[in-house]
C-alpha cells in the first residue's frame, strides 16, 4: 500500500525519533512497536547527518511492520531506506529558505538520488511554543488562542495542493495544539492532517483523536516515558 493511502485513513499514531537525542533509538523504537504505534518518524532539527539518519531508519526498518518515514529538519537528512519522506514547506515562516529555498535543493537531490522514494508535501504549520523547529525555522508561531489563523492557513494548504498539513506545536512543547485548532483545520483540510507536540497523556491524545486528524505524533514521550506510550496509543483508537 501506498504511504499516502495508509496515512489518510483512519486516525493513526506515529512515533517520532530524533537520531540526535536517542541514542537508544532501537530500543524506543521496539517499546513503541510492540504499544502498537502505526508508524515512525525519524529526524530532527539539530545535529544529524545523511549518514547517521541512513543507518538509523535501516535499523529501525529491520524490525518494523509499519511505516519509516523521514520527518527532516534540514536537506542532509534524506535516504532511500526509508518508506518516504514529509517534504516541509513551513508556511509560517518568516525566512524564504524554509518555505521555499531548502525545498529546491531538496528536490533535486530527491530527483537525482532518492527517486524512488515517496514524496508527501506536508504543509508545516508551527503554533504556540514552536520548540526547537519553530526556533531554527525563523517561524511566527501562531497564538494558541488563534483558530481561525490556523484555518486561514490550512486552507490556503488546501488550495495550493499540500497532501498533508502538519500541526506542529514543537517538541516538548508545555502545551500541546487545543482541540480548537485541530477542528479548525479538518473542517477546511481534507487531505492528511498531522498534529504533534506536546502530547503527554491519554486524555490529551483523546481529545484531539476527537477531531479526527489523521496522524497523531508523539516524540519526548516515547524518550521519557514510553511505558505511557501503550495508554496513548488506547486513547486513540478508542476516540
Ligand atoms: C515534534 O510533533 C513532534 O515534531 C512531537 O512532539 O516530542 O512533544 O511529542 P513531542
Amino acid at each position: 500500500m501506498k504511504l499516502y493511502e495508509y496515512l489518510i485513513e483512519g486516525t493513526k499514531h506515529f512515533t517520532l525519533i530524533d537520531p540526535d537525542k536517542s541514542v537508544d533509538y532501537l530500543k524506543i523504537a521496539k517499546y513503541a512497536l510492540e504499544a502498537g504505534t502505526d508508524g515512525i518518524l525519524v529526524g530532527g532539527s539539530l545535529g544529524i547527518r545523511e549518514s547517521q539518519i541512513t543507518q538509523v531508519v535501516k535499523d529501525i526498518k529491520s524490525i518494523a511492520h509499519v511505516p519509516v518515514v523521514i520527518f527532516p529538519g534540514s536537506i542532509s537528512q534524506l535516504t532511500d531506506e526509508a518508506d518516504g519522506v514529509l517534504f516541509l514547506s513551513v508556511l509560517n515562516s518568516l525566512d524564504p529558505y524554509y518555505i521555499i529555498g531548502a525545498q529546491i535543493q531538496g528536490a533535486v537531490l530527491l530527483a537525482k538520488h532518492y527517486p524512488k522514494l515517496e514524496v508527501i508535501s506536508t504543509a508545516y504549520i508551527i503554533i504556540g511554543d514552536g520548540g526547537a523547529a519553530g526556533f531554527v525555522s525563523m517561524s511566527k508561531p501562531i497564538p494558541y488562542t488563534r483558530p481561525d489563523i490556523v484555518m486561514a492557513y490550512a486552507l490556503a494548504a488546501n488550495y495550493i495542493g499540500f497532501k498533508a498539513v502538519y500541526l506542529e506545536a514543537g517538541s516538548g512543547a508545555p502545551q500541546p495544539a487545543p482541540p480548537e485548532m485541530v477542528r479548525a483545520a479538518r473542517r477546511v483540510f481534507p487531505r492528511i492532517l498531522i498534529v504533534g507536540g506536546g502530547i503527554r497523556s491519554g486524555e490529551v491524545a483523546y481529545t484531539i483523536a476527537r477531531e479526527k486528524p489523521n496522524v497523531i505524533v508523539t516524540g519526548t514521550l516515547a524518550e521519557e516515558k514510553p511505558e505511557k506510550l501503550g495508554e496513548i496509543i488506547r486513547a486513540i483508537k478508542s476516540a
